[in-house]
Parts: structure tokens; sequence; C-alpha cells
């Protein structure tokens, strides 16, 4: 049987505070009309990126027991969307998940979270990078930042303006990695305005997709872009209508955001005005 609401894995940590992975993930997916079962990889009491002494409970040794119920449930999942690891070894846990719940259809959106403005998140170790390039042969979708992007091909992780030509030579490279398409993320231009690419490898076709408001820096902002694309493609959407509403909606949550200026970079983004007003 099909299901009746579209329902996606969603491997990534919860982090109790700071509004990033499953905290982001879980709401936004709900609101949008999807079902979303996680599977948590991490438990912690905050991000890495800001509170200091954050608390870290490994989800390792759980997660191939919760896949085994899973499948012995017979549970069918439209599609399955990894964020945050928290452990090298998760990427084999992750690549065996896929291949027991593969059909025709199935999704794999892979967003190799690693890092961001050009340095690795505290938890993150060469091993992961490594470890990163084999999962993302696993995807049918992939979802770096322009860091991770870097990460992912080995090159140096510049951060400020880059040409068209290299942000579009690198989407196609990562595609040669496996994934049918690819969506580069927080990619900075001449005029200081980020912007999105995306790459389809069947068509060859690459496109810039333009965020209208994208001032501050806040954690939580790559799983909330995420997030609202896997949403809009279980809903049938096109790669580049899913990315452009994507890329709306985190625009319009910062544009929140930074109404109020004592929220800083590590407290993420009011996407739950978004959420409650629509974009
Ligand atoms: O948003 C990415 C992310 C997810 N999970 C944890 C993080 C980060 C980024 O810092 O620390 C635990």
């Amino acid at each position: 049987m099909q299901n009746i609401i579209p329902r996606l894995a969603a491997v990534h940590d919860i982090s109790g505070f700071g509004k990033c992975s499953l905290t982001v993930v879980l709401p936004i997916l709900s609101a949008m009309g999807i079902e979303v079962c996680p599977l948590p990889t991490a438990v912690l009491s905050t991000h890495t990126g800001g509170f200091g002494d954050y608390t870290f409970l490994d989800m390792t040794d759980d997660m191939p027991k919760i896949i085994d119920h899973w499948k012995s449930l017979d549970i069918k999942f439209d599609a399955i969307y990894s964020g945050f690891l928290g452990s090298p070894r998760q990427v084999d846990i992750l690549i065996d998940f896929i291949e027991k719940f593969k059909h025709d259809k199935l999704l794999t959106i892979v967003d190799p979270v690693m890092g961001d403005h050009g340095k690795l998140y505290s938890t993150m170790t060469d091993e992961m990078v490594e470890k990163m390039r084999k999962l993302v042969a696993n995807a049918s979708i992939i979802t770096p930042n322009f860091t991770e992007a870097a990460l992912l091909l080995g090159e140096e992780c510049v951060t400020g303006a880059v040409s068209d030509d290299l942000v579009f030579s690198w989407a196609k490279r990562l595609a040669d990695l496996g994934a049918a398409q690819v969506v580069i993320t927080s990619v900075m231009s001449d005029d200081n305005e980020m912007y999105v690419v995306i790459y389809d490898k069947q068509t060859g076709a690459a496109k810039k997709i333009y965020c209208k408001y994208t001032q501050g820096v806040f954690h939580g902002t790559g799983d909330t872009f995420t997030s609202v694309l896997s949403a809009r493609l279980l809903h049938g959407d096109s790669l580049e209508a899913a990315a452009q509403t994507a890329a709306n909606f985190v625009s319009a949550a910062i544009a929140e955001t930074v109404k109020y200026p004592g929220i800083t970079t590590r407290d993420g983004i009011l996407f739950e005005k978004v959420l409650a007003n629509g974009l």
C-alpha cells in the first residue's frame, strides 16, 4: 500500500537547544504535510556552535536496532533524509539502511553536514569527511553548503565571492561522486548576495537560485533549507521550484530574525513565524 501521507526517515541529531537538526526538521516537514520518522544520530544539550560545554550522547549502537525493528514492521519510506552524523561508523549504518529500504521511487537526500564558513564543526574529523564522500555516492540529491562542497572535493575552503564558472564546475564534480542532483547552498556573489546553485546530471543544466534576503549568519539555516526542499520534492515539485521555495522560506525567516537584534548566530532563526504565517 502507498503511504497516504508521504513518509520520510530523518537521520539527524536532536540538539535540545539552538534550533537545528530534528528540532527544525520535524516541525517544518510535519507542517508541510510529510510524516517524519526520526532516527536520531546523537542527543546533545545544544548544537556544537557557541554554547560551550554541550553534552553528547552517541546513538551509533542503537541505530541498527531501530532500523531492524522498522524492517520487521515492513515500514515503507518515500524518502530518507540525513544530516548531522554522530560518528563515521554511522555512514556504513546509513548505507545499509538505504539498501534495506530501497525501491524505485525512494528519494535519498543527503545533507553532508560537516562545517560552514570555511571551518569544520567541532565534532567533525578528516575521517568523517572521507566517509561523507562515500555517503554522497549513495544519495539521489545532495545539499552541501559551499564549505562542505569544498571538503567533499578536497578543495581549499575559501570564503567570499566565487565565479559562476567555479561553482558550476564544483556542482558537476560533486555529481560525479554519485548523486543525480546537486544543490550547493550559501554561495556568495560579488555584490555580497547569497545564492544557491542547482545542478541536474541528466540534463547537464546548472542554475542559480537567488534568495531575497540573506543578511546575517544563523545556525540551522541549512537544515531549514533542506527540510523545505525535501517536503516540496515529495509533493512533486521540480528541483528548481523546490529550491526556490526553500530559499524564499529561509530568506523570510532570516528577515523575521534580524528584526530582533538580541538574537545572535547561535540562537538560530525564527522559522516558526514563517511556518505559522506562511511565506
Ligand atoms: O545545523 C547543523 C548542525 C546540526 N547538528 C549539530 C550541529 C550543527 C551545526 O553546528 O552542531 C549538533
